[in-house]
């Protein structure tokens, strides 16, 4: 009896939570709950990470082999050097599923490089060459501005960054900014196989940028942008790295960001985290966008020409960055 009554107490609060309406409540109740922070953790800054997704997408969709692929990646490298002493380019080359050799470069800049206490932040730069996810079919070999799925992870990156060149935090830090993470086959010609996406974060797995690197953990941001985001617990996360998922969760929850962060199964995605926990035996924990009512599972920007600067809001920038500097100033 006491058990049935427990779990439709915990059903009704399901409920609760789901309900839009009910949202703006919880996050209330959590802004107060986080009155008492662990630490003095500095307050992320939306519209400087905003400025940075605008700046990427000013050079244009930054596809593989293009000038503004080049130019983003002085651009980023540029940037990353003004706020960190030890930044490293890790050039690869890479064949695609089409036979194709692709240049990427993997963009790191580290924090206290000396310690063996560290994790690791992640997100890729490049854009897709095809929206072949595009509802109109003559815009499906259009590339992507990769507002979204590229551009808003690395602005995030890039406010901690700053955030970190003002106040370093305790434990070590890596930012690894993967290239040709997008170049799987076109999805409307063929299905492929996992091998093909992530060809950056594969090479940095298995060639890491220091001999024998290792890190606690690492976050991987993956569509953390788009306006009225949810992100759900992924699969491949969950089951290799679920007490840090839980951490990261629970910290959006505890600082106001409950309508953001669902617990909520969502599915396995195939993504730059899975090679690292593959190659390097780090547990990764994949902070994706999913969406249980579209077809792809993802935003329905996923892919399409659409995922443009339209479809940003800061606020989004704001929850993710805010919990992740939250997570990482909290470590010691
Ligand atoms: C696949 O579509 C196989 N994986 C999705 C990973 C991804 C693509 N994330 C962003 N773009
Ligand atoms: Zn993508």
């Amino acid at each position: 009896m006491k058990n049935i009554l427990l779990i439709s107490i915990f059903a009704l609060s399901l409920v609760c939570c789901n309900n839009p309406s009910q949202r703006g409540k919880s996050a209330a109740a959590d802004s107060a709950a986080s009155a008492t922070p662990r630490v003095d953790v500095p307050s992320f800054n939306k519209d400087s990470a905003y400025a940075y997704v605008v700046a990427q997408l000013a050079f244009g969709p930054r596809v593989p082999g293009s000038p503004a692929h080049e130019k983003c990646a002085e651009y980023i490298t540029t940037k990353l050097q003004s706020w960190c002493k030890d930044v490293i380019v890790q050039k690869c080359r890479m064949a695609a599923y089409n036979g194709k050799m692709l240049d990427g470069k993997n963009i790191i800049a580290s924090w206290k490089p000396e310690l063996k206490n560290r994790i690791v932040l992640c997100s890729h730069w490049e854009s897709r060459p095809w929206a072949d996810h595009d509802p109109d079919p003559k815009l499906r070999r259009q590339p992507v501005d990769a507002a979204n799925d590229g551009a808003s992870g690395v602005g995030i990156l890039m406010e901690a960054a700053r955030q970190f060149s003002i106040k370093e935090p305790t434990i070590g830090i890596d930012i690894v900014l993967f290239d040709l993470e997008d170049y799987g086959p076109p999805q409307d010609v063929s299905q492929g196989d996992d091998k093909w996406w992530g060809l950056g974060s594969q090479y940095w797995a298995q060639n890491p940028h220091k001999q024998g690197y290792s890190a606690r953990y690492g976050i991987l941001l993956d569509m953390v942008g788009a306006q009225g985001a949810t992100f759900l617990l992924e699969g491949f996360s969950q089951q290799n790295a679920g007490d840090i998922q839980q951490k990261i969760w629970d910290t959006g929850n505890r600082i106001g960001y409950s309508s953001f962060f669902l617990y909520e199964k969502g599915g396995f995605v195939t993504d730059d985290h899975i090679f690292i926990m593959k190659y390097m035996n780090i547990p990764v924990v994949d902070l994706i966008q999913l969406d249980k009512s579209t077809e792809s599972g993802f935003n329905s920007t996923w892919h399409t020409t659409h995922d443009n600067l339209a479809s940003i809001d800061a606020n989004t920038l704001k929850a993710v960055g805010q919990t992740v500097l939250t997570v990482v100033y909290e470590e010691e």
